[in-house]
Order: C-alpha cells, then sequence, then structure tokens
C-alpha cells in the first residue's frame, strides 16, 4: 500500500522516497481512493437539486437531499454516488445568509477534495469568495451555473417572436467565465444546467469532464490527505528525539553558571544551533537530502528552505531574552558591588535550564512542523 510506504518512508527521513512513491503509481492505482466532492453555494442557488441530479434521484424520493424555497440544508450530508466508484458528494449549506447563521452548519472546507460551486444568476462575490478559499488550499473546482431552464423562459417571455437560445446562454457562460478569468483561474470549467433534466445543456459535458478529471482529482486526494498521515510518524519521531533535550538543559545551565554576561545566550545559540542540525538529520531536512528532494520535484531547494519556519532564529533570541536579567545581574554585581557574581551566575542558571527547555522543545516542534510542509510543497506539484 502506498500509504505504508509513504509513512516507512517519512520514517526513515527519506522524504524522496516518500514522494517517489505516489510519482511511481499510475493513475488506475488511486482508482478504489474516495474523493469527497462539496456543493458549495449561496442559499437557494440549487445546490441540494444539483445533488439530486448527479445521483439520479428527484426531489422527495428516499435518499434524495432535500429542497426547498426557503433555506432548506442547514448541516452537510453525504451522498454515495451510485456509479462513479467512492465517490461521495456533499451536500452544504448555503454561504451568505447571516440571518439563518446560528442554524447553519459552518463547514470547514478543508475536509474536502473537490468542489462544484452551484450559482444562479450573476457571478458574485460569493462565488469569488468559494474560489479564493478553494484556491487557497490548492485545491480545485467545476462552476455549475444552475436554473438555466428559468433564464431561457425569463429571455422567452420578453421575446414572444424567438429568442435566440444559444446566444442567451452564450452571455450567461461568458458572464461566468469572465468571473472566474478576473480571479485569475486559470482554464475555468464553466457549466450550465437544468437540475430538472440531467440530460440536456452542458450536463453532458459535466459527466464526461468528471469522469475524465476522475482518476487525476482520486491522485490529487490522496497527495493531499498524505501531510497528515505522516502527522502519526513525525510524532513518534519528535518523542523519540524529546529524550536528547535534557541533557542537553543541563549542558546551556552549566555554561550559563559562568560568571560572564551574555554567556549564557553564546552557549544555547551553540547548542541550539547543533540541535537544530540534528533535528534537520533526524527528520530528513538537512542538506543533501534537501537539495536531492528539490531535484527530484524539479524546484529550487530554496523554495524548500522558504517554508521551513525553523530556519529563522528569531524564536531563538526571543527565548532567550530573559538571559538578560542574569547578564545585567552579573555586571551590577561587577561594576557596583565589586564582588564575585555568585547571584547573577545563579540566576543565569536557572533562567537558562527553563529558556533552553522550552527553545528546544520549540525547534523540535518546528521541525517536524516543517517536514509536514516541505512535504506539502513537495507534494503540490503531483496535486495541479
Ligand atoms: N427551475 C429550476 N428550479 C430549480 C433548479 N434547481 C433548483 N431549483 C429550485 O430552487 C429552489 C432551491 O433549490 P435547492 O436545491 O433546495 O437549493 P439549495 O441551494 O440546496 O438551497 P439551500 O440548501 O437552502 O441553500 C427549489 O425550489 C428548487 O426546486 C433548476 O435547475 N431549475
Ligand atoms: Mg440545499
Amino acid at each position: 500500500m502506498a500509504t505504508e510506504e509513504f509513512q516507512v518512508a517519512v520514517h526513515q527521513a527519506k522524504l524522496s522516497d516518500a514522494i517517489s512513491v505516489v510519482q511511481a503509481k499510475p493513475l488506475q492505482y488511486f482508482s478504489d481512493r474516495p474523493l469527497n466532492i462539496a456543493v458549495v453555494g449561496e442559499p437557494g442557488s440549487g445546490k441540494s437539486s444539483f445533488v439530486n441530479s448527479m445521483i439520479g434521484k428527484r426531489a422527495g424520493e428516499p435518499g434524495a437531499a432535500e429542497t426547498g424555497i426557503q433555506t432548506t440544508t442547514v448541516k452537510a450530508k453525504d451522498y454515495q454516488h451510485p456509479t462513479l466508484p467512492q465517490v461521495i458528494l456533499w451536500d452544504l449549506p448555503g454561504r451568505e445568509d447571516s440571518a439563518f447563521a446560528s442554524r447553519i452548519e459552518q463547514v470547514d472546507l478543508n475536509r474536502f477534495d473537490f468542489f462544484i460551486i452551484v450559482g444562479y444568476q450573476r457571478f458574485r462575490t460569493v462565488h469569488t469568495d468559494l474560489v479564493h478559499e478553494i484556491r487557497a488550499m490548492g485545491k480545485r473546482f467545476y462552476f455549475v451555473r444552475a436554473k438555466i431552464d428559468l433564464d431561457l423562459e425569463a429571455s422567452q417571455r420578453r421575446q414572444p417572436s424567438g429568442c435566440d437560445e444559444k446566444k442567451v446562454l452564450q452571455r450567461i457562460k461568458d458572464d461566468c467565465v469572465m468571473g472566474l478569468l478576473n480571479e485569475s483561474v486559470i482554464d475555468p470549467q464553466v457549466f450550465l444546467v437544468s437540475n430538472w433534466d440531467s440530460q440536456s445543456f452542458d450536463f453532458p459535458l459535466l459527466w464526461e469532464k468528471l469522469r475524465s478529471d476522475l482518476l487525476q482529482l482520486k491522485k490529487q486526494a490522496f497527495v493531499f490527505s498524505l501531510p497528515s498521515l505522516s502527522t502519526p510518524v513525525l510524532e513518534r519521531k519528535t518523542d523519540a528525539v524529546k529524550k536528547k533535550i535534557p541533557l542537553i538543559v543541563l549542558y546551556c545551565a552549566l555554561l550559563a553558571l559562568l560568571p560572564v554576561p551574555g554567556f549564557s545566550f553564546v552557549a544555547a545559540m551553540f547548542f541550539f544551533v547543533r540541535f537544530r542540525s540534528q533535528c534537520y538529520r533526524e527528520f530528513g531536512l538537512d542538506d543533501p537530502p534537501l537539495t536531492a528532494l528539490a531535484r527530484d520535484i524539479g524546484k529550487p531547494v530554496a523554495s524548500l528552505h522558504a517554508v521551513m519556519k525553523s530556519r529563522s532564529l528569531m524564536p531563538l533570541i526571543l527565548w532567550r531574552l530573559p538571559d538578560l536579567v542574569g547578564a545585567v545581574l552579573i555586571l551590577v554585581e561587577y561594576c557596583w558591588w565589586n564582588r564575585y557574581p555568585y547571584a547573577g551566575s545563579l540566576v543565569s542558571g536557572v533562567i537558562s535550564v527553563f529558556t533552553s527547555y522550552y527553545m528546544l522543545q520549540g525547534c523540535l516542534a518546528a521541525v517536524a512542523k516543517d517536514t509536514q510542509n516541505v512535504l506539502s510543497k513537495a507534494l503540490e506539484k503531483m496535486s495541479v
């Protein structure tokens, strides 16, 4: 199983191998993976009716999503697709309805793999916001413009002598495409549908597109799940490395006892940098493997460095600010009280125990998090 292979590679600090586990698999390999599709949009846009069309049910039938003129869906509900294997459609409550905000479940979109935005009428801010949210997660979406039958009906009423159906449809599509292009969406996928008829307008096109994208979307969903799969492995590694911290804290504290102002900081800096390098080695983020990983995914190593928060020395400086207390006391004892700085050294030592402990714990946690960040970054390319 790719999942286990991936976890073993992360455990062995071989991030390149972890990535190639996915890279090497043919698309067909992902056919049994689940795909959670969230159907999102403004309230009443026709999301539940769209889900019903997709699963081949009519409103009111057993197993169909509830539809209605008033706000209907207040909780996310899943519907297994009858023919597309492992495809789950999630009917979500509408966005942008503050009057019902307390009744409506606030759904975290992160848990879904792919999105279908169902819009009605013009392309609006609610759609733009959804597009931004989905893209910020690095995920993909289709845009479905529902209730096309109503638009055509209205046009026919306006021009009883005969309206040009094609022109009306093109205008609606252009509005949606322009809305998406304005948000810098590359190759926007827009489908005009009537939820009453899953055979007409762009419904057949939508089916075709979904079928042809399915394996790629499933692979993408799997890729997105990988960083979180690494969590238990990274936790175990963190626990193992944590055992080394008490001894380093002891060294830092002993060196902090030396009656030299600022020495405590210098010693901590030395041990911090050493400990961080050790953590990088343990997690596979040290230099040769990271450069190899960057080469494998065709990205500059700087792009991986950019997502590693543990590379900054700023937290270290902030953690060591309390060292100033000991340093000042040592100086006061030397300069004003003209005596050996017993109190200053002792205070430095005690402060160092706490600051060093939390500093090293923080460093370890940051490196573990960075491993996930690096994996996500490396997998990014595979998920588009
Ligand atoms: N004519 C027409 N009516 C539609 C279409 N899709 C949905 N409707 C109607 O629009 C209303 C709202 O539909 P729903 O499917 O409940 O909309 P929703 O987006 O799920 O609504 P909430 O869950 O309340 O956000 C219902 O009266 C539907 O019958 C469509 O394609 N054409
Ligand atoms: Mg609904």
